[in-house]
């Protein structure tokens, strides 16, 4: 089991101790907090750790050790189960309610016998939630809030992409080592990049569903079986999220896969295009219409390719145009992880926020292959976390020296400056003229007016020291919706004053978010950056996720200011900070 599996399965238990405890501030829950925080962050495997190193992590004490050793061991443990029994799934849901404590919940469950989000609202409607001890009616109307921002719709609930992937993963990885498995691929949604999920879809390759059905049941994360059949599946996890199995042959396997990755819309077109030739297409094959004899089924690009068009890579099958495109074989020449060759939004612990040090974030830039790198700390208005003047500067010595001992990195000293209300950043200007590289982002006021908002970002890109928009919208999925903004006022400003848009890579953000970046899919007047927003070396990874929020974007790959070589790089960044 992998340190991200078995912190995803210690946050669950920590999420239910909650409940448990009555409160999220116990002192069993801090630590399983801090335990959960370590295994992720560990940077060799915890399943590989001697009882001594698993008691050297961080809120990890003998109980817990042997916690860790039993999921390890057995896949599943005692405790975490029993809490299941305790709790269902959909009251824990209730528990990430801002506003909802534990205890609160449990009053709920007791008083009110609400159980879920729909009951939740209803309660709501009826005004019964104000009843409630240490509720009252302005709580009442926060947590209404709280549940419409967060899209909780009961049964139609979609969930934020960032809690999905890590489970869905672990499922496929668990079931792809069943002999029986021939081929196995995540479909739906998740293979398309949406950034949120209804529910995942995996396909599996086979000649012997059965054992697959019964493993796919028994996984560690599946807290509840829906249907358990020969064929299909469907189980929930402990955070509500329904997972469907389907089984088929291996031949059928690329037929299977297109369809079940959709969009709906997409199969459509291609369902079109199969008529006009004279052939049928559903999930079991592509065949010839009057005879039924099987065109293509096994792999699905042969499918594309019976059909006379491109492959279309699967984070832009929305039926958007791209079935068109693909026949003219026109698509758009979309960016891949190999493609990118710096990151340029990169914190360290010089800011409050960041987990590995200024040498570690460095090294893991020059070890993980990057040709370019930017340190962009919080500037000083981030109360919290912001580099004074004199910090800037004593960073500034440590990355020099840094750079004689990473010649091959080319290290650019940066900031992530705030932009204020009415679009100022911070610093002066002279200070700002010392950075090699600046990134400004909304990190306060989210609720100024569409028209306020564009006019302060507007003003942040006119700034001749701003090099590019961090995470535009500063939305953050299942958590907050992002700030209103004029998206084609923001285009124009963007290609008039050079300033680049960030796409930033971190799962809860993906932000531009993908269906804003396809509005500008026929600007060529555009500049983008992907970025990590890295605040730990192990986050570099993430990277991937902002190359395939692009691709969903139908970012043009020349377009992206990181694919370009250091060389080029550097000197568009310094006719852009000149003038
Ligand atoms: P989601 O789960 O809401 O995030 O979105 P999807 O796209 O994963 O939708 P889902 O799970 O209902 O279905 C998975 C795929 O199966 C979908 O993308 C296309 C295919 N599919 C489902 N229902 C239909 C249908 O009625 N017609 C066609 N042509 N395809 C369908
Ligand atoms: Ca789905
Ligand atoms: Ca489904
Ligand atoms: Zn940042």
């Amino acid at each position: 089991m992998g340190n991200a599996q078995l912190a995803r399965l210690f946050q669950e238990l920590t999420d239910l101790m909650k409940l448990e405890e009555g409160s999220p501030q116990a002192f069993r829950v801090r630590a399983y907090e801090r335990a959960v925080g370590a295994v992720r962050d560990s940077p060799i495997p915890v399943s590989d750790m001697t009882d001594k190193e698993l008691q050297a992590l961080d809120g990890v004490g003998k109980s817990t050790a042997s916690k860790i050793r039993e999921l390890i061991e057995t896949g599943s443990m005692a405790k975490l189960e029993a809490l299941r029994e305790k709790f269902p799934a959909d009251l824990v849901e209730l528990t990430r309610i801002p506003g909802l404590g534990p205890k609160t919940v449990l009053l709920l469950r007791e008083r009110l016998d609400v159980n879920n989000v729909e009951e939740l609202k209803a309660a709501i409607a009826e005004e019964k939630l104000r009843e409630l001890p240490g509720v009252g009616a302005r709580s009442e109307e926060k947590i209404a809030k709280a549940i419409d921002r967060m899209g909780l719709h009961g049964k139609d609930r979609r969930t934020p992409i960032e809690q999905v992937i890590g489970v869905a993963n672990d499922v496929v990885a668990a079931l792809a080592e069943l002999p029986e498995v021939v081929d196995i691929k995540p479909c739906g949604s998740l293979r398309r990049f949406r950034d949120t999920i209804g529910d995942v879809d995996i396909v599996v390759a086979s000649n012997n569903p059965e054992p697959v059905m019964d493993a796919f049941v028994a996984l560690p994360s599946v807290t509840n079986v829906i249907g358990h059949g020969p064929t299909k599946s469907s189980v929930l996890t402990a955070a509500g999220l329904q997972i469907d199995l389907r089984v088929v042959e291996p031949q059928q396997f690329g037929a299977a896969v297109l369809y079940f990755t959709g969009s709906k819309q997409h199969n459509i077109e291609l369902r079109q295009r199969a008529l006009t030739k004279g052939m049928t297409l559903n999930e079991y094959a592509l065949a010839e219409a009057e005879t039924e004899d099987v065109v293509a089924a096994e792999n699905e690009s042969d499918v594309y390719a019976a059909l006379d068009m491109a492959w279309v890579p699967p984070e832009i099958r929305e039926g958007v145009g791209e079935v068109a495109l693909a026949l003219e074989e026109s698509l758009p020449d979309l960016v891949e992880l190999k493609h990118v060759r710096g990151d340029l939004h990169v914190h360290s612990s010089w800011s409050g926020d960041g987990r590995s040090s200024l040498e570690d974030m460095v090294a893991a830039a020059d070890s993980g292959g990057l040709s370019y790198v930017a340190i962009t700390d919080h500037a000083e208005d981030l109360a919290i976390n912001g580099l004074s003047p004199e910090e800037v500067l004593q960073e500034r010595e440590a990355i020099e020296e840094l750079r004689t001992r990473h010649p091959k990195l080319t290290i650019l000293h940066g900031s992530e400056l705030n932009i204020g209300p009415e679009g100022s950043v911070d610093y002066d200007p002279d200070f700002l003229e010392t950075f090699d590289w600046c990134v400004a982002s909304v990190h306060s006021h989210f609720d100024l007016s569409a028209e306020d908002q564009t006019r302060r970002v507007m003003t942040a890109m006119h700034n001749p020291h701003v090099n590019v928009i961090g995470h535009l919208t500063g939305r953050k999925l299942g958590k907050r919706p992002g700030i209103e903004l004029d998206y084609s006022a923001i285009f124009d400003t963007a290609a008039e004053t050079g300033t680049a848009l960030e796409i930033n890579s971190h799962l809860a953000r993906l932000d531009v978010p993908a269906d804003v970046l396809r509005l500008a899919r026929e600007r060529t007047d555009i500049t983008y950056v992907i970025s990590t927003d890295s605040h730990h070396v192990n986050e570099y990874e993430n990277l991937r996720w902002g190359v395939a929020n692009a691709r969903r974007g139908w970012v043009p790959r020349k377009q992206i200011a990181n694919t370009w070589t250091a060389k080029r790089f550097l000197s568009w960044v310094e006719r852009s900070r000149a003038g």
